[in-house]
């Protein structure tokens, strides 16, 4: 939201407020009204007059989601220039119904977005792919492809769950990962966060059915994505689905697993301020991750691989 829609909107919920502490007639609330509505029309008309001056590619995020991370190493990966907007975790999703990633970009005269990572993968294989030739070439898609990203990201709401299991109990740790302790996430976001945790815990709990069971089957799903990953890596191939260049499914597989391994260049400098260093998560969580090093070293040592070679911040 623009700031003057949403100074616009602000001053619509307290409309009621202002007629009922100023003892407003019906005529003079009917007048208010109709003026916010010229406001709002004013505003609707500033779009072509004097549009809001925002980057050309602006990238909604949660500095440690890893289907941002994703998006962000792809986009990265391209050498597009854009400006990353991170918010406080979890406070889309429950106050405005909306995922992240969600990428905002100028289209003629207008500003749209779209949302979910591999529709924004899509958006930016077509338009890139003629304005940058080759260099767009990774984020060719085929139905092999396509496939694997569906496992990928199925495999990244397994990790939710996972994550959430073990680190929901533990308020510091959450928040910290949630950016509350990062200088990027607006104040007011971070205190809305420590406030609302009680609430917002709840509600993941019920969004994702953290249980033992569901996080039972979810290492699960796990294991069987690495397991697969590491049979096909046996042969010293350097991408997932053969051959030797790494296309975006390899980085889709990277950010993803990147959850549980955080390799250093995780998040390409964007997400230092909320990484959770191992030492720090709760033992069981420690003692799953190093159980997935143990058994799935290919697949370990491809996606730090991936990340020291083919990980450089912005580029
Ligand atoms: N299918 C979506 C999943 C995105 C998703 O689950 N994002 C999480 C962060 S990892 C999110 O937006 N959570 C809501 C929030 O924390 O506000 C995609 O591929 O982009």
């Amino acid at each position: 939201m623009t700031k003057r829609r949403f100074v616009h909107a602000t001053f619509l919920f307290l409309l009621p407020v202002i007629v009922a502490a100023f003892g407003i007639t019906t005529a003079g609330a009917v007048a208010l009204v109709l003026l916010t509505l010229l406001w709002r029309w004013v505003i609707s008309l500033s779009v072509w007059v004097a549009p809001a001056r925002l980057p050309e590619l602006e990238l909604e995020t949660i500095s440690a989601s890893h289907f941002v991370e994703k998006v962000r190493w792809c986009m990265d990966r391209l050498g597009v220039e854009y400006a990353e907007r991170p918010v406080g975790g979890t406070l889309g999703a429950f106050y405005l119904g909306r995922s992240v990633p969600v990428l905002h970009f100028q289209t003629g005269a207008v500003r749209s977005s779209i949302g979910n990572s591999m529709e924004i993968l899509r958006y930016l294989w077509g338009r890139y792919d003629s304005e940058r030739g080759t260099q767009a070439d990774f984020l060719a898609a085929d139905a092999g492809r396509l496939a694997l990203e569906r496992r990928i990201d199925r495999c990244g709401v397994d990790l939710q769950v996972w994550v959430y299991h073990h680190v929901l109990d533990d308020r510091e740790l959450t928040l910290h990962a949630w950016g509350c302790n990062s200088s990027r996430i607006p104040a007011w976001q971070r205190q809305a966060l420590r406030v609302l945790y009680p609430l917002q815990a709840a509600l993941i709990r019920k969004a994702f059915r953290i249980t033992p069971g569901r996080h039972e089957k979810a290492v699960r799903h796990i294991d069987e994505l690495l397991a697969e990953t590491e049979e096909k890596l046996a042969d010293g191939r350097g991408s997932i689905l053969g051959g030797e260049e790494p296309n975006y499914t390899d980085f889709a597989f990277a950010a993803i697993m990147g959850l549980w391994l955080q390799p250093a260049a995780y998040g390409g400098g964007q997400a230092d301020e909320v990484r959770i260093e191992r030492d720090r998560c709760p033992e069981p969580m420690i003692r799953e991750i190093e159980r997935w090093e143990e058994r799935y070293p290919l697949t370990t040592s491809f996606i730090e691989r991936l990340y020291a070679d083919w990980r450089r911040p912005g580029g």
